[in-house]
């Protein structure tokens, strides 16, 4: 596999802004931003998103657009009339901002996400915003940790074991570190621990599967070739390399924040416990209550970072 260097130059510029190194994009005339609905040229980017300093995504519409509700209601901004969305011509993806805060969803899995992740990362680099903290609030299954905890990950590992994205490109694998910032995962486990919240709070390795059944070991899909043994060895290998979870996206979110200079982080919450089984069976307004924590978690440290400016 060709490796990518981790010797990158740093690319953010020295106001903050997010430096990209493909110079293809800036010969564009206009950029379009195919699954947002939108160009560098129909909106006003820079007028309109270059204060953005936080960054959330995760799953659904429902939930991005609940956290920017929340995060207005945390930090005092009065939202006249409904939250504009600003991909709501996408129809595939929603947007939404409040004061500082953009909030967008991303889908299930890898490749929607990465189409998501990229178009926004292209959108704030046109926008001109400065440092922004890029963070993934999800669902996942635990390993060992019980549901409705929060999972602070460190690294992404993917299926084949190996802390890296791999995308075929060109025919060849292109092989891409994939750990998250150190800093920003400590700094929301201490401001975790700090808020005494009722839920347990753990930092560690997280695997992205490709999927959501064999990917991720289960005995409950419509196709199963292992047995529950090894099923259990697998689990327990996992729980023993340091992996505190098990979700869909890690590995190519931690490795696109590198790769474009931006720090990530990635706060889920366990629907259960993977190794007492594999259904996910709480009641769903279980389910919605927990995952208000990685929001909690998430908005707690927004909030701290304005309390401390
Ligand atoms: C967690 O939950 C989703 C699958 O149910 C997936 O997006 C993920 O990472
Ligand atoms: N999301 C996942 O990817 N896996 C689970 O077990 C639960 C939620």
């Amino acid at each position: 596999a060709q490796r990518h260097p981790t010797n990158l130059p740093l690319l953010k510029n020295e106001d903050g802004t997010i430096g990209l190194k493909n110079r293809n994009i800036l010969n564009l005339d206009e950029d379009v931003l195919y699954h947002l609905a939108f160009t560098n040229k129909s909106i006003d980017l820079e007028a309109k998103f270059g204060d953005v300093k936080f960054v959330c995504t995760g799953g659904t519409k429902e939930r991005l657009k609940e956290f920017a509700l929340y995060m207005a209601q945390r930090l005092g901004i009065k939202i006249e009339g409904d939250l504009r969305d600003w991909a709501e011509k996408s129809k595939r993806f929603a947007m939404y901002k409040v004061g500082p805060i953009l909030a967008f969803n991303h889908g299930i899995g890898i490749p929607s996400m990465t189409i998501a992740l990229q178009e926004v990362i292209k959108m704030l680099f046109y926008a001109k915003a400065k440092n922004p903290i890029f963070f993934r609030i999800g669902t996942c299954g635990g390993l060992g940790v019980e549901a409705g905890s929060v999972v602070i990950s460190k690294w992404g590992l993917n299926g084949y074991l190996n802390k890296s994205y791999d995308l075929p490109v060109l025919g060849k694998t292109y092989s891409m570190p994939s750990f998250l910032d150190r800093r920003v995962a400590q700094e929301l486990y201490l401001v975790a621990k700090e808020s005494k919240n009722d839920f347990q709070t753990y930092l560690g390795g997280t695997m992205g599967s490709e999927d959501f059944y064999r990917g991720q070991a289960r005995l409950d899909g419509p196709f199963c070739n292992h047995t529950k043994e090894e099923k259990m060895t697998f689990l327990k290998e996992l729980a023993s390399r340091g992996v505190k979870n098990i979700e869909m996206e890690a590995t190519a979110f931690a490795a696109l924040m590198t790769e474009a200079g931006i720090r990530g982080a990635i706060v889920c919450v366990p629907f259960l416990n993977r190794l007492h089984g594999d259904q996910v069976t709480s009641t769903k307004e279980q389910l919605t209550q927990w995952e208000n924590n990685p929001m909690k978690v998430v908005g707690d440290y927004i909030v701290k970072y304005y309390e401390n400016q």
